[in-house]
């Protein structure tokens, strides 16, 4: 590694967001020296603690090497809210980000660099779907399939064509980026669509395509669940933010709930349970997965571990327990008072919802 002090500010700042990726920031590094020859550059490591000690592999490189920095996030995980404080921390003319993974083409920030300075766009982003680009590095014929129908309802609320908004590989002037980040989402995975969803005037955008590279070491952290955020974030869109996306996705949770406890509830009778224990069995089940769920989907950035996690799966059971038992009420009130299924079923349903979401908000899940 080259430890000449750098005699200019960096002009450009590379953000990588990494999380387990401690074999990969020395050649990463080695690469992006390689690649950014003639430009005065830094990149920052934005690490949210990772167990396997990205932040001191980093720190290593950077006790000897002044361009590199890291920024160690503790208590917290997620991709965008990581890019965005890792460009946040900068004070150069231009941000780009890419992956601590080796998948993205180091080699195309120079040209990303060149139509930026040239004036030829406010974004440059790197894509895997223009020619002469390609995604053969996805991992799988699955992930090629859901990223290409994302972009595909993606493009229904871009102000204009981008043909990979899904790409985490791309640069900006800073100052356009600070005027967009107080807009931002900052939750989930899309930075990029974030972005320009949130850009007023719209982003213009400029393309250079690059081939997705397979990852040498490590394993993706972006799995199924990269879809749900995403519908989130379009939903969010489409509501304008009317309704929590929390709310809806743990909504959507407790359907599955129901789902369990009917089936469960099945099973139990099959086996000969009588009807009372049968249920009381298929609660605890759906209870159980409920708060599963949640805890790795809709509170996925506070999820909980360890202690902690017992202690949350109690609360989570003993309150919606107490919810359950008043819903009963609820539902046998209005059904005495309407004499309708439906109408008292829904209500029931409605107040234990919002129940347990205060509940989850407040006790289980808080943020810390
Ligand atoms: N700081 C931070 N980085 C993350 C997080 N999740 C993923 N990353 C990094 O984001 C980049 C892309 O993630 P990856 O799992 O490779 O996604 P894939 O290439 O789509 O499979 C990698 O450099 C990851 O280490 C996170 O929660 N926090
Ligand atoms: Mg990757």
């Amino acid at each position: 590694m080259s430890s000449a002090a750098p005699t200019l500010p960096a002009r450009l700042t590379v953000v990588v967001p990494c999380y387990n990726e401690r074999a990969n920031v020395a050649p990463l590094i080695a690469r992006l020296e390689a690649a950014l020859r003639g430009i005065a550059w830094e990149a920052v490591f934005v690490d949210d603690n990772s167990p396997d000690g990205t932040a001191a592999a980093v720190r290593e490189i950077a006790a000897h090497d002044p361009r590199i920095r890291c920024l160690r996030r503790v208590g917290r995980r997620g991709l965008s809210s990581a890019v965005i404080e890792g460009a946040l921390s900068s004070s150069a003319e231009f941000v780009a980000v890419i992956d601590g993974d080796m998948q993205h083409d180091e080699t195309r920030l120079k040209p990303m660099l060149a139509k930026l300075a040239a004036g030829e766009g406010d974004i440059a982003i790197g894509s895997r779907y223009v020619e002469g680009g390609g995604a053969a590095g996805l991992a799988g014929g699955f992930r090629q399939r859901l990223s290409r129908l994302g972009i595909r309802f993606a493009q229904l609320f871009l102000p204009a064509p981008v043909s990979d908004p899904m790409s985490g590989f791309f640069m900006m002037r800073r100052q356009r980026f600070e005027e967009i980040a107080p807009r931002l989402a900052g939750s989930g995975f899309k930075i990029l669509l974030d972005l320009l969803f949130n850009a007023r005037p719209p982003l213009r955008v400029v393309e250079i395509p690059f081939e997705f590279r397979a990852r040498a070491f490590g394993e993706s952290k972006l799995d199924a669940l990269v879809l749900t955020q995403f519908a989130g974030l379009l939903i969010d869109r489409v509501l304008h933010g009317a309704v929590p996306l929390r709310f809806i996705a743990f909504a959507g949770v407790g359907l599955v709930g129901v789902g369990a406890n009917l089936a469960s509830l099945a099973v139990g009778r099959a086996l000969g349970l009588g009807f009372a224990l049968a249920q009381a069995i298929a609660t605890v089940i759906a209870m159980g997965v409920n708060f599963q769920l949640n805890n790795t989907l809709t509170y996925r950035d506070q999820r909980l571990r360890g202690r902690r996690l017992w202690r949350g799966l109690a609360l989570f059971m003993l309150f919606c327990g107490i919810g359950a038992v008043a819903d009963l009420g609820i539902a046998r009130t209005l059904y005495e008072d309407h004499n309708s299924l439906t109408v008292a079923g829904a209500a029931g349903a409605i107040v234990a919802v919002v129940w347990n979401y205060a509940i989850s908000a407040t006790l289980v899940w808080r943020a810390r």
